[in-house]
């Protein structure tokens, strides 16, 4: 038996995806932490060359501030800790801040 049917066009609604809001890791200067001890951290945290690691340090030590990374909240908060945490290990104040990027 045939059967009647009605076949309705489907509303296809595309979920809108958002954007997940970015942060920035910023790299803080001071007066005490060592410059080579600064781009170790860079290196070892944020998978920085000698050489980036070297220009993002100077940069911090000239201006008082550099971005380090900018990335999800997640990633910024906990690559900032291990970061600080290093520091802290080794007696040093240095500092990474986060903030949302504008
Ligand atoms: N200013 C420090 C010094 O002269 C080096 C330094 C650079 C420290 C960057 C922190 O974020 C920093 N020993």
């Amino acid at each position: 038996m045939a059967e009647n049917t009605t076949l309705k066009p489907k509303t296809v609604t595309k979920p809108k995806l958002e954007r997940p809001k970015l942060y920035k890791v910023m790299l803080v200067n001071d007066d005490y932490t060592p410059r080579e001890f600064v781009t170790m951290v860079l290196k070892a945290v944020f998978r920085m060359s000698e050489e980036t690691g070297h220009r993002v340090m100077m940069t911090a030590h000239r201006m008082g501030v550099a971005v380090v990374v900018v990335c999800t909240k997640d990633i910024a908060e906990t690559k900032a800790k291990e970061a600080i945490d290093l520091a802290k290990e080794a007696g040093f104040p240095l500092m990474f801040t986060t903030e949302p990027e504008e």
